[in-house]
């Protein structure tokens, strides 16, 4: 077993990581940049190196830097976490050429998966469902029109380098079709440093569910069951789930058997993530690979019981899977509300500021991952996702009231957060009869809980002025979430306090 790792990242995957390595007597070796000299995973690794100032490029992404400093250190191996340098095949390379180990898949796999037009022709040729569209990339006009005609509008075009939506268009009549292809083509260059585009057939309400496998090094695979992502905005997750409402054990079973061919058909080892994307009538279809450890991932471990990053952790090491398909089994149901440091009344938009208050819901069911203490900074510099909250019931119905409860117990102040979305998407009807899809967030949500109007006003003035009170008394913002009389005057709270700030 590897006996010190390096983590190229920070934040509460930061923290993920050491906590199972302390669990494994694994020793951490922590990197962090001007901004994080104080920050969690500094303090929690057995040892840390500055690495750089705040901007990611000058630090966390220093490829040859982290690689040095994990030599120095003597780590044998570097998780990379998710984002920074997860997916990057050229640094999955060069910590091998290093002679350190990578923990994940392959440069290669990661490469390979990588080429969008490239991963549909592998997929096809293992048998794989992808969505209907060309197979090779598309270069002028008159190439687009005829085969958006064979197609059928509408199309969606996609950027073959591209991945996570960037350099998407829908299009749905040939007339929009020119002025569209320049547009993909210029974003997909500037984003991708390659032009090359394709065109797929547009799925209208799809929801969006991937399977988590595990593979060894030895040819072994297997899957621990599905994510229901369908809940997110502008291809920012916000709430995930296990299981999906949508699957029944027969479709669930075809999936997982075509997660594990596609696993088989990129030589994937460590852990890794299959998307799918199905439309109205349940077809499924291959959408992509992620090739790390992801955000969700409490989910996962929940519902089955295992510590994803130990098996990580054993599979890099060399291990054989420990477990067989059968022995995997899946109990009871798992939510995960992400909090991001972001307005959800200013559009989502990134909140930052010190942590002047905190407290952290507990009990029963209930798991919160973060980096937070009480006086840390929430920059400019890093991803405005600052905690996640997990809950876990016997079925869905418990793990939504459980999240609800856990969700109002959830006091942080200094920065606005996601709070108060996450309670709008648990109280929401569609949300809780699992009808919903991908467009869930554009069409229930639109910041009308933020706003203060008619009935609610004068009560709304009086608690604000009781608030406005409290605050004065304690100068802390953290405080007056705290005096709130009952989760729905939250947001009615905010705003006021808002205004009167
Ligand atoms: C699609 C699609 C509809 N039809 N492809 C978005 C991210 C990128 N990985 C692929 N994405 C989509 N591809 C076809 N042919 C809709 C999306 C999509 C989406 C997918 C998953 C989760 C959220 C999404 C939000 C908007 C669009």
């Amino acid at each position: 077993m590897i006996k010190k790792i390096l983590i190229a990242n920070r934040g509460e995957i930061a923290v993920r990581i050491i906590r199972t390595c302390r669990e494994m007597g694994i020793e951490t070796v922590a990197i962090y940049s001007e901004a994080d000299r104080l920050s969690l995973h500094t303090r929690m690794a057995d040892e840390a190196y500055f690495i750089g100032p705040p901007p990611v490029i000058e630090s966390y992404l220093r490829q040859e830097k982290i690689i040095e400093v994990a030599k120095k250190a003597g780590a044998e191996a570097i998780h990379p976490g998710y984002g920074f340098l997860a997916e990057n095949a050229d640094f999955a390379d060069r910590v091998e050429e290093g002679g350190l180990i990578f923990i994940g898949p392959t440069g290669r796999t990661i490469r390979s998966m990588g080429d969008k037009t490239q991963a549909r022709h592998t997929m096809q040729a293992a048998g794989v469902p992808i969505i209907p569209g060309t197979m090779v990339g598309i270069r002028d006009i008159e190439e687009c029109r005829l085969e958006a005609a064979k197609i059928g509008y509408p199309v969606l075009i996609k950027a073959s380098a591209g991945g996570g939506g960037k350099g998407m268009r829908i299009v749905y009549v040939e007339k929009e079709l020119a002025s569209a292809m320049r547009g993909a083509q210029g974003e997909a260059k500037s984003a991708f440093g390659n032009p090359e585009i394709y065109l797929e057939k547009y799925l209208e309400h799809p929801r969006h569910i991937e399977f988590q496998i595990l593979a060894d090094q030895y040819g072994n695979l297997i899957h621990l069951g599905e994510r229901e992502c369908s809940i997110q905005r502008r291809h920012q997750k916000l709430i995930e789930e296990s299981p999906s409402t949508l699957l029944d054990d027969d479709l669930r079973g075809k999936m997982a058997q075509t997660a594990l061919s596609v696993a088989r058909a990129c030589s994937y080892h460590n852990a890794g993530t299959i998307e799918f994307l199905l439309d109205q009538n349940r077809n499924f279809y291959f959408l992509e690979v992620n090739a790390r450890l992801q955000v969700e991932h409490p989910v996962t471990e929940w519902v089955t019981g295992l510590d994803l990053v130990g098996e990580q952790l054993r599979i890099a090491s060399g291990e054989p899977l420990a477990l067989t398909q059968e022995e995997v089994k899946r109990n009871g149901h798992a939510i995960e509300s992400r909090i991001y440091a972001e307005d959800v009344g200013e559009g989502f938009m990134p909140s930052i500021g010190t942590i002047r208050h905190l407290n952290v819901p507990g009990g029963y069911g209930v798991r919160e991952d973060s980096a937070l203490y009480k006086g840390c900074e929430i920059t400019i510099y890093y991803d405005p996702l600052i905690a996640k909250l997990i809950t876990w019931g016997r079925d869905r119905s418990e793990a939504i009231e459980r999240m609800k409860r856990a969700l109002g117990e959830y006091e942080i102040g200094g920065v606005e957060t996601t709070i108060p979305f996450c309670q709008f998407v648990m109280n929401n009807p569609r949300f809780v009869t699992g009808e919903f899809d991908t467009h869930f967030v554009e069409e229930e949500f639109n910041g009308q809980s933020v706003g203060i109007a008619g009935e609610d006003l004068k009560e709304t003035a009086v608690l604000g002025a009781i608030l406005f009170q409290e605050w004065e008394k304690s100068k802390t913002i953290g405080l007056v979430q705290g005096n709130q009389r009952g989760k729905e005057n939250r947001w009615k709270t905010q705003g006021i306090m808002q205004g009167l700030r």
